[in-house]
């Protein structure tokens, strides 16, 4: 039976193969949400994240080719989709690749926003649209911590940078042409879908892959650096929050607490009952396996980043008195979840690696 599709609510999010994206579609899609989003065009399969989603709500949720460089794209799909919603989530997102390559950084996460905005700005003469923006913590860099929404920013990489001018974009369009615009300014947040190549998934599948013997040491830059560490389940519905308000605001979510990489690693490997102990200082630093002697963790200097945001740690009273929001999800049930899930994913590897190797086997 198809549904009436005219009685729901239309959202559109930027980003939706990302780990937020997929978190937030799940969400507006059980809230009886139609959800629309935008796909890079790629060779590559890259739905890995939304795939039960795409079965699930079949008919209520629709994917559209485009990039954010491509202006004329976003315009076409917005004048077809009429939404009431934006989520603008598609990044450039991680910061060491930033410094490698800024200009396209500065044009997805910078321009990308803009040329969202300048969309909203032609097409909803009405002003019924409502945007959300993925402003980060990152916008603090090294500014004095707690940081809250009225802090200074002092950003420390082209990916901050890049925020910045999107978060000012986003300020200005609200002011200028009246667009129900709202920056959410959200500290580090997690989950098991999380890219591997953020700090945490990292540690979480290293931890998973030494436990079943598939990996021997864990390569780390700076174990001192400290991050306010929350769940994406949780920030996903702050985000949705935001744009329930009768007037757009910016708003910071955090846990309020701060925990070094450090501290990460050592309550991950707990998980799998191994205890370490660090030895040496610097480049030279390593973490031992007390029962066994054996190093698990050593430190890459190339895994350091020219320059680092050394300490974020949120104050999230704005959005707690003013949204209702709080965090449900601790760090060690965070933890305790990406653990397992990146076990499940080893024990399945692991699977079918015996699988195939009997193939081989039995047709050799
Ligand atoms: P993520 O997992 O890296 O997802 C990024 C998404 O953006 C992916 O869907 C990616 O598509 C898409 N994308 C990248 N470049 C694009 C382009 N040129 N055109 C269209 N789409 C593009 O990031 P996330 O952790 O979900 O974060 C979501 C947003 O919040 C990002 O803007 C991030 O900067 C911001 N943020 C994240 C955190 C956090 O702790 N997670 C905190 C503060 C702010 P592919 O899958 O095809 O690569
Ligand atoms: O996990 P990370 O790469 O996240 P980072 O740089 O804090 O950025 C994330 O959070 C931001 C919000 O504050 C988002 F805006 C952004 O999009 C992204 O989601 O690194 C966390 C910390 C850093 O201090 C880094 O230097 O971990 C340190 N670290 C130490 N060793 C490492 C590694 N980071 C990574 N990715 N890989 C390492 O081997």
């Amino acid at each position: 039976m198809g549904w009436n599709l005219s009685k729901f609510p239309v959202a559109f999010i930027t980003g939706i193969t990302g780990q937020d994206g997929a978190y937030l579609a799940e969400f507006l899609l059980d809230k009886g949400y139609i959800v629309h989003g935008l796909r890079q065009p790629s060779t590559l399969p890259d739905l890995i994240n939304i795939e039960d989603l795409c079965i699930r709500y079949n008919g209520k949720f629709f994917l559209h080719y485009g990039d954010m460089t491509d202006g004329s794209v976003l315009h076409r799909i917005l004048l077809h989709i009429k939404p009431d919603e934006i989520y603008h989530l598609a990044a450039q997102s991680h910061v060491k690749i930033s410094f490698d390559s800024p200009e396209y950084t500065a044009n997805v996460n910078g321009l990308g926003t803009l040329r969202l905005l300048e969309a909203i700005r032609t097409i909803d003469k009405d002003r019924k649209i409502r945007f959300y923006q993925a402003s980060t913590s990152e916008l603090f860099g090294s500014t004095p911590f707690p940081q809250c929404e009225t802090s200074p920013f002092e950003p420390c990489s082209p990916y901050a940078t890049a925020k910045l001018y999107s978060y000012w974009t986003v300020k200005n369009y609200r002011k200028s042409y009246g667009i129900h615009a709202s920056n959410g300014i959200l500290f580090n947040h997690e989950s098991p879908i999380r890219g591997e190549e953020f700090v945490t998934r990292k540690i979480t599948k290293a931890v998973a892959r030494i436990s079943m013997g598939q990996q021997n040491i864990l390569m780390l830059g700076n174990l001192d650096s400290k991050r306010d560490w929350g769940h994406a389940k949780d920030y996903v519905r702050g985000m949705w929050l935001m744009l329930q308000q009768e007037k757009a605001d910016d708003y910071v979510l955090a846990t309020g607490k701060t925990y070094k990489v450090r501290d990460f690693v050592e309550k991950a490997f707990a998980k799998i009952d191994i205890k370490l102990k660090w030895q040496g200082k610097g480049l030279n630093e390593k973490a031992i396996d007390t029962a066994t002697g054996r190093v698990v963790v050593a430190v890459d200097k190339e895994l350091f980043r020219p320059q680092e945001v050394h300490c974020l740690i949120g104050n999230p009273e704005k959005a707690k008195n003013m949204l209702g929001w709080s965090t449900d999800i601790s760090l060690d049930e965070l933890i305790e979840e990406m653990v397992e899930a990146d076990i499940k994913i080893a024990k399945s590897e692991a699977n079918n690696n015996l699988i195939s190797e009997n193939v081989i086997c039995s047709n050799g």
